[in-house]
């Protein structure tokens, strides 16, 4: 039970520490991993990996907070409102 649970633990922390290497590296490659349909731009649920991995990291638990915080977000991302984000927009709005 204890070695499973280590080995959990061992791939989640891997699997962070991908989504942020990548996303502190590059953007554009973040972009893609974001964008699981390979569409070129992201929905809400695609943008939802991105809010989910940054909110785990601080550690929010609070449901309601979690999806308003994940919707205005996006909203603010999304420049010209057409309900997705480019990877234009997404390259835009990255560290700031
Ligand atoms: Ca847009």
């Amino acid at each position: 039970m204890k070695m499973m649970s280590t080995k959990i633990i061992t791939i989640i922390a891997l699997l962070v520490f991908s989504f942020s290497a990548v996303a502190q590296k590059n953007p554009v490659r973040y972009f893609k991993k974001l964008d699981t349909d390979q569409s070129g731009a992201l929905d809400l649920d695609e943008f939802k990996g991105h809010s989910d991995y940054w909110m785990d990291k601080r550690g929010w638990t609070d449901e309601d907070r979690r999806a308003r915080t994940h919707k205005n977000t996006f909203k603010k991302r999304d420049g010209n409102g057409d309900g997705v984000i480019s990877k234009k927009e997404f390259i835009k709005t990255s560290n700031k």
